[in-house]
């Protein structure tokens, strides 16, 4: 059920929110573009995920085309992968309901990330936003995926999708695949440039926080150079320093050097130096993609067309499974 032509599947969802950062980047979306020739790849536009917090209705339709325009700029090819809008394929939302009533209250209430969204506001935030990893389990579960690249964040999301998938197996008979997670060895968790010991986030918006995909060259010069550093000057990995660790990790992913190598290059070298090279760094990293992005937005339509493509092709694969969940717990 899980092997097509040899090949595993991979999928992996991005939300459009309007402001993807290094974070989304070197977490998670230049895996996707590195292994779509090896895996069957599938990129929902995850904009029911979206809606589990306020989003202004004509900003989010333009975010979900943003979004699309970053993922082929930053090299998802349509040939070898597939990148759809995820409420175009209403199995999602389908399966998510039925998995819903099989998910004890007790794991949902376990998972941070809901913990660290709603906060003070947990009162007034949304049932949605609560039921955030059920949809997130449809979303994987839907095609029987394999592998599920994630940044760490996620790690807690995936393992409810396992328990979910056996605990269905366990109940019905092989039902489901329990996919894996893959969290990559560096650049899991970019941590914001204002406060490095949280996470760099979509959500959190304040000036400094995050390097967008699309900042320009002036803005990813201003931001690194007002980023949180500490009063030692030693330039060295160091989990307990979290600001210049973060500033040497974004360096490490973006050259792919050696963490040794690194160091050595930096020996003697004070953070200003640090600043103005990872600067240059991540300006000529994102140049590509920031050229392409330019260029898939100059022909309208093309992302419409591309995005209804993709659903049309997904979507009799999560109607198969839907389907057969339906049947295994006695619907319809
Ligand atoms: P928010 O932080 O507001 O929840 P997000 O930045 O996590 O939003 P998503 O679109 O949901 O946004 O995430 C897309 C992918 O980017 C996910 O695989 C996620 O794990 C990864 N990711 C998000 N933030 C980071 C980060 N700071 N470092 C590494 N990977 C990240
Ligand atoms: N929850 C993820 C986004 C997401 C996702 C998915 C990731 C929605 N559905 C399926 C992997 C697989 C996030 O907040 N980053």
């Amino acid at each position: 059920m899980n092997e097509r032509n040899g090949r595993k599947r991979i999928l992996s969802g991005i939300q459009p929110t309007g402001n993807a950062h290094i974070g989304n980047y070197l977490g998670a979306i230049r895996h996707w573009v590195a292994s779509q020739g090896e895996y069957e790849s599938l990129f929902p536009i995850v904009d029911l995920h979206a809606i589990t917090v306020p989003k202004d209705p004509k900003q989010l339709r333009a975010h979900i085309r943003e979004t699309a325009g970053i993922l082929y700029a930053a090299g998802i090819d349509p040939e070898q992968s597939t990148l759809f809008i995820q409420s175009h394929v209403s199995a999602h939302a389908e399966l998510a309901w039925i998995l819903n009533c099989f998910i004890p209250m007790g794991w949902m209430e376990r998972m941070t990330q809901f913990k660290d969204k709603a906060g003070a506001a947990r009162e007034r935030v949304s049932v949605g936003l609560f039921d955030y990893p059920a949809l997130m389990a449809a979303d994987i579960l839907i095609y029987d995926a394999d592998l599920v690249p994630v940044g760490d964040d996620q790690r807690q999301h995936l393992e409810m999708t396992r328990d979910l998938a056996q605990r269905i197996n366990s109940m019905f008979g092989k039902t489901l695949v329990v996919p894996e997670a893959s969290i990559p060895p560096v650049g899991a968790r970019i941590m914001g440039l204002d406060d490095p010991t949280s996470k760099m986030s979509k959500s959190e918006t304040g000036q400094g926080h995050a390097i967008d995909l699309l900042d320009s060259p002036d803005e990813i010069r201003a931001k690194i150079r007002r980023a949180a550093t500490d009063s030692s000057r030693v330039i060295e990995f160091d989990e307990s320093r979290p600001g210049v660790n973060n500033l040497l990790v974004i360096y490490e992913a973006f050259t792919e050097r050696t963490r040794e190598d690194i160091e050595a290059h930096f020996d003697g070298k004070g953070y200003a130096d640090l600043k103005r090279e990872l600067s240059e760094v991540v300006i000529e990293g994102l140049r590509p993609l920031q050229e392409r992005y330019r260029e898939i937005r100059k022909e309208p339509g093309y992302l419409d067309a591309m995005l209804k493509e993709g659903a049309d092709k997904v979507r009799p694969i999560a109607d198969r499974t839907l389907r057969r969940v339906m049947d295994k717990v006695g619907l319809g």
